[in-house]
């Protein structure tokens, strides 16, 4: 489906921090992709783009089950192709006022038994500040996301305060009221990557994946590939700092 955004889109962006886009793909479109992720989701971890992480599960402290997998676009079309038809960078663009250039692909598999995601900025995360001054995020629901199975939570209105806190320090954050934002199979959120969000375990028997293209503006630059060169130094980096400074004692 094509959409363009209407003035009311635009003021909730910069408003609010998001834009809720209902039935943003078709039953057809998604039992395409629905396909490819329950194939996705039986790789193995690795190193190397296509990036696979694996995580303990909460139901079960000796299994590992499949969290995520990143970098991942180039090797599969049809994710490409919904990129293409769908114009979610043309839409993007229009935020920006500029053109978008991805930045990151990454599919969440959120399967029975996943931890969540403490509330964080995405600004802040994996280093982003590191490349560009500023993202927008589309996350779109393949799976139904509901409270049982730990649907996102944003922050609203708080992208307006920019970057809170240090990278990787999410404490800050925690104070913040958070919605709920159930979404059915299709739904496409675009949200200011300075905004707030976080999301529960899910301990239902139901798997909430969810695919997110992060963007930045091209004036910044194409820097998808230097990203995912620098991601894993990076984040071997912030994780020593963030023990370092768990260990630190309090002065
Ligand atoms: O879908 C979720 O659980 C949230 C994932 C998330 O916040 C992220 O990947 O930045």
């Amino acid at each position: 489906m094509t959409i363009l955004l209407e003035e009311h889109h635009i003021l909730s962006f910069q408003q609010e921090g998001l834009i809720y886009l209902p039935q943003f793909l078709s039953k057809t479109e998604l039992g395409e992709l629905n396909e490819i992720v329950d194939r996705l989701q039986e790789l193995s971890p690795t190193i190397t783009p296509p990036l696979m992480y694996y995580s303990t599960s909460l139901k079960d402290q000796d299994k590992q089950i499949p969290l995520k997998l990143e970098c991942f676009l180039d090797y599969y079309p049809a994710f490409r192709e919904l990129i293409n038809n769908t114009k979610i960078n043309s839409i993007i663009g229009t935020l920006f006022k500029d053109e978008a250039s991805l930045f990151e692909d990454k599919l969440v598999f959120n399967i029975e038994g996943t931890t969540g995601f403490g509330a964080h900025q995405d600004y802040t995360w994996f280093g982003w500040e590191l490349f560009a001054k500023k993202y927008i995020v589309a996350h779109l629901a393949i799976d139904e996301a509901t409270i049982e199975n730990g649907c996102t939570e944003f922050s609203l209105n708080q992208h307006l305060k920019g970057k809170v806190g240090s990278t990787w320090r999410k404490d800050d954050l925690n104070s913040y009221t958070y919605t709920p934002y159930p979404m059915a199979p299709g739904d496409l959120i675009i949200y200011d990557a300075f905004l707030p969000h976080r999301s529960k375990p899910n301990l239902s028997r139901k798997r909430r994946c969810s695919l997110y293209l992060a963007f930045n503006r091209i004036s910044e630059g194409d820097l998808r590939a230097k990203y995912f060169h620098y991601k894993p130094k990076i984040t071997r980096h912030f994780l020593i700092n963030r023990i370092k400074n768990i260990l630190k004692p309090n002065l």
